[in-house]
């Protein structure tokens, strides 16, 4: 049946009330107002959630960060998700604190690529003493190339945020990652207030506080709206708000999870926009799993930054290639990129395919052809 002219207009009033919202800083979500967002129809949702994103953010810019493993694998912790506990066989060797050098190097690659910021992960519970100084000089030299710092690197003392701030680093990711209620069936090496406690002291060291969880792990709805009431309830809302979408490693407890419904993970990222306005919402881990189409809307519903590069910390991300195309064909520009590097690595690429094209039509191949 089709819409009456008295429906189409009560509808359009409807939206046009949506329209006016001003998007106030609260620190007081209730789960069933976080709730009640969720279930609005999904074209009411992303419509509030892109009117909310506007009056904050430029809405075709994305930001790109960079992640590096510093130490990889072994980790004491005994996190269900996470390929690099060492309670868990997923093939993953142990390794050393990487040189500062080889930091060095994937920084100015990264910042050539389009970066603006460098994330550096370790698989520690809490920073160890002979390696803690070399973190500090890590980010000193990441900084000192233009551009922003973050590490993630667990639990913190007093005086490692303190040593953190004054080396310049720009933002600590330590994720809450679930509901507090679910929290024990994820983890049981560590609590939920020791995560807060954490993210306490970073922010009261005025260190840039990156937050956020994963969504996937067979929590329930109520968990997931429990994980955002947390993240905007804390005294401030995180600059940063990475929302990963499980990848279920073989080898890890939760290798047979299933991949949840794309349309529960968009409202999510929409909820998250709505209630925390003014903070970036990271489209995290799990892109590779998800279609271009599935990325757009998430940016619809307000996600504004991403991992950048082909490697998470020890799982695949989508090639930068992939990314910068996306990004062209939704008109979306990198934000603060260094155009003229991108604009090389765009020359750089057309001599490639030009490079190819013209060996596979002249006589004379280009390559060495291993099978005459
Ligand atoms: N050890 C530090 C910590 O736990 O805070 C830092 C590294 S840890 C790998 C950083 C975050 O990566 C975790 O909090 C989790 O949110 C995310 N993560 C780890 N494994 C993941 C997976 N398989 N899928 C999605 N996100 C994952
Ligand atoms: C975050 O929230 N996601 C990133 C970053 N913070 C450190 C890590 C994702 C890790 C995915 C699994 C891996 O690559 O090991
Ligand atoms: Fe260790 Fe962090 Fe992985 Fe947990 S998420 S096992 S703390 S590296």
């Amino acid at each position: 049946m089709q819409n009456s002219q008295s429906d189409l207009s009560s509808n359009f009033q409807a939206n046009s009330s949506l329209n006016g919202d001003s998007a106030v800083i609260r620190n007081d979500w209730q789960v069933t107002e976080i709730q009640a967002l969720y279930e609005l129809p999904m074209n009411d949702l992303l419509f509030k959630a892109q009117t909310v994103h506007r009056q904050y953010f430029e809405p075709n810019q994305v930001q790109a960060s960079t992640l590096m493993s510093i130490k990889t694998g072994a980790c004491p912790e005994d996190c269900a998700y996470c390929p690099q506990s060492g309670h868990y066989n997923t093939g993953l060797s142990k390794e050393q604190l990487v040189a500062l050098e080889e930091v060095v190097k994937s920084a100015q690659n990264a910042k050539k690529s389009g970066a603006t910021r460098f994330c550096m992960g370790a698989a520690w519970r809490s920073p160890r003493g002979k390696d803690f100084p070399v973190v500090l000089e890590m980010i000193k030299e990441v900084k000192a190339m233009g551009l922003e710092t973050c590490v993630t690197l667990g639990m913190l003392n007093k005086e490692q945020t303190e040593q953190l701030k004054e080396a310049g680093l720009d933002y600590y990711n330590h994720n809450l990652d679930t509901s507090a209620e679910y929290y024990s069936e994820i983890i049981t090496t560590r609590t939920y207030q020791d995560r807060l406690d954490t993210l306490t002291q970073v922010r009261d060291a005025g260190i840039n506080v990156c937050a956020g969880g994963i969504l996937g792990m067979g929590e329930t709805l109520r968990d997931r709206l429990s994980l955002i009431k947390e993240l905007a309830n804390l005294p401030e809302h995180p600059q940063s708000v990475p929302i990963n979408q499980l990848i279920a490693v073989k080898g890890t407890p939760l290798e047979d999870i299933k991949a949840m419904d794309p349309f529960e993970f968009i409202r999510m990222i929409a909820v998250a926009r709505i209630v925390m306005p003014k903070s970036y919402v990271r489209l995290s881990a799990g892109r590779e799993g998800m279609s271009d189409e599935m990325q757009a809307m998430c940016f619809f519903a307000g996600a504004n930054s991403i991992f950048y590069g082909e490697k998470l910390l020890t799982t695949e991300n989508p090639d930068m290639n992939h990314d910068l195309e996306l990004f062209a064909r939704l008109g979306i520009t990198p934000e603060g990129a260094d155009k003229t590097c991108i604009s090389e690595l765009d020359k750089e690429q057309a001599q490639i395919d030009a490079a190819v094209q013209a060996s596979s039509s002249s006589e004379k191949p280009l390559y060495y052809n291993a099978v005459n």
